[in-house]
């Protein structure tokens, strides 16, 4: 059995869920109990705060977690950051009032900074050589400048809207963040094993993000050219058609590009093209 602690509420949650969800692993969430089992999964989610994910993985409470980058570099327990997954995306980053003229992280001598995320911060200016005063507040970092309580933040940003509600505006950032897999170092080995199990799976539905299924029809003597067209993957998987001289060509094209390929598919003779979605691309 493995234990995964998931943030309790909060921006990450939903997107926690939903990718052990995709994943196979559906968990029964009905009544919000603390702790959840799968019934198709060998794991169980614990629902903590955000801040206390990287505590719990690190004394083994929870064998793995799921937390935002930022929450594992300022508590600086010692987990293994096991893999990038692509959510609650967002960067630490020092802001100062927007009339202030800057020129550079010089202007921070001496200042007296409003944080959460004092440790990050501290050794970013130890890395930059800055000496300032870095004031740890709680929440609401973002007012402490109107209210004279800093000369700056150092916060988490986004879209940027909150800095600009309040009169600021983002000057340097110290660290980009987003949802991690992060594991115990001391996992027994059937832990390890169901840990990799998932991990196949996640790395199975990432892959097949943005990818979708192409179906087309193509005279024969076309498909020289149509493996040239066509990207990635081994080769494509060609079937004849019952229809003397033609084939049927299958293929996995990325989003980005379907566009653009289909078009010179049907430059060179391709018919009857149908583009379905992917649901799991497994190697
Ligand atoms: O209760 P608990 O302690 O679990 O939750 P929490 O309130 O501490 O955290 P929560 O749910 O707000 O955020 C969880 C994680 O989401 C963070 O640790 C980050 O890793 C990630 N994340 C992604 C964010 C944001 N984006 C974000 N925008 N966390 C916070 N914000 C805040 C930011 O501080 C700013 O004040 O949202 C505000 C809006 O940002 P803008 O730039 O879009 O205006
Ligand atoms: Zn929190």
């Amino acid at each position: 059995m493995l234990r995964i602690a998931i943030q309790a509420k909060g921006r990450l949650n939903e997107d926690s869920l939903e990718l052990l969800s995709e994943a196979g692993v559906s968990i029964e969430n009905g009544k919000r109990k603390l702790l959840a089992r799968s019934g198709d999964f060998p794991l169980e989610v614990l629902y903590l705060r955000d801040d206390d994910i990287p505590q719990a993985v690190s004394m083994g409470v929870a064998d793995v977690g799921v937390v935002g980058l930022n929450e594992v570099e300022e508590k600086g327990f010692d987990v293994e950051t096991v893999h990038s997954l692509g959510f609650g995306k967002c960067r630490l980053s020092l802001a100062i009032p927007k009339a202030e003229a800057y020129d550079g992280l010089g202007y921070f001598n001496g200042k007296r900074i409003a944080t959460s995320y004092p440790a990050i911060l501290s050794r970013f200016f130890e890395r930059n050589g800055i000496e300032a005063e870095i004031h740890e507040i709680a929440g609401s970092v973002e007012i402490a400048p109107s209210v004279g309580m800093a000369d700056a933040i150092f916060d988490i940003v986004s879209s940027g809207g909150t800095l600009v509600t309040n009169g600021l505006r983002e000057v340097e950032t110290a660290l980009h963040s987003e949802a991690v897999l992060i594991a115990g170092r001391t996992l027994s080995e059937e832990k390890r094993q169901l840990l990799a199990q998932l991990l196949f799976r996640i790395e199975a539905v990432e892959r097949s993000r943005g990818m979708k299924y192409v179906l087309l029809n193509l005279p024969h003597e076309k498909i020289p050219e149509a493996i040239r067209i066509l990207p990635g993957m081994k080769s494509p998987t060609i079937l004849p058609l019952a229809q003397e001289g033609w084939s049927s060509i299958h293929v996995v094209i990325n989003e980005k590009e379907l566009w653009t390929k289909i078009e010179q598919l049907k430059a060179i003779g391709a018919e009857d093209i149908l583009v379905l979605s992917l649901e799991k691309m497994i190697r």
